[in-house]
């Protein structure tokens, strides 16, 4: 077991819909930490940077649009194996294939629309909590 950090995002669709209580719920009942959380609106030159590997991806426009259309919820999650540990409570990418019980698969049918992000690798980690929270993780 590592003591790992990541960066988690309520997206817009998710704030929009009321979920970020129960999206914190679950990370803390789980026994993760929230080190740090902010709401915010992203700037679009953020976003891009945020999603760089997706820039030659068809939906690379429309993913841009939507997580800079409206406020989200930017954390630092951290503890044991935080990184696999909130990929398995967020679900598949595809909400529907997401196991029930997770997040994408209780409260999600778009892949566009799939209500959280979280970290996928130590350095994607590292990448995203230093363009989210600079000079604090
Ligand atoms: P994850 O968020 O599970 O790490 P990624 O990194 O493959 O998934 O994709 C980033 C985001 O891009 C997804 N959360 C989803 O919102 C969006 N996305 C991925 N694939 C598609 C697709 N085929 N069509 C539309 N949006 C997509």
């Amino acid at each position: 077991m590592a003591a790992q950090q990541t960066l988690i995002l309520v997206k817009p669709d998710g704030v929009a819909r009321g979920l970020v209580g129960e999206v914190l719920a679950r990370i803390e009942r789980k026994g993760l930490r929230i080190e740090a959380l902010e709401m915010r609106t992203l700037e679009r030159t953020v976003a891009e940077e945020h999603y760089a590997e997706h820039t030659d991806k068809p939906f690379f426009g429309e993913l841009v649009d939507f997580i800079t259309g409206g406020p989200l919820v930017a954390m630092c999650v951290s503890g044991d194996d935080a990184i696999a540990g909130m990929r398995t409570l967020m679900g598949a990418t595809n909400p529907i294939e997401a196991t029930p019980g997770s997040i994408r698969g209780d409260f999600a049918t778009l892949i566009g629309e799939n209500i959280v992000h979280g970290s996928d690798s130590p350095e994607s980690a590292h990448r995203e909590l230093g363009l989210f929270f600079p000079g604090r993780f």
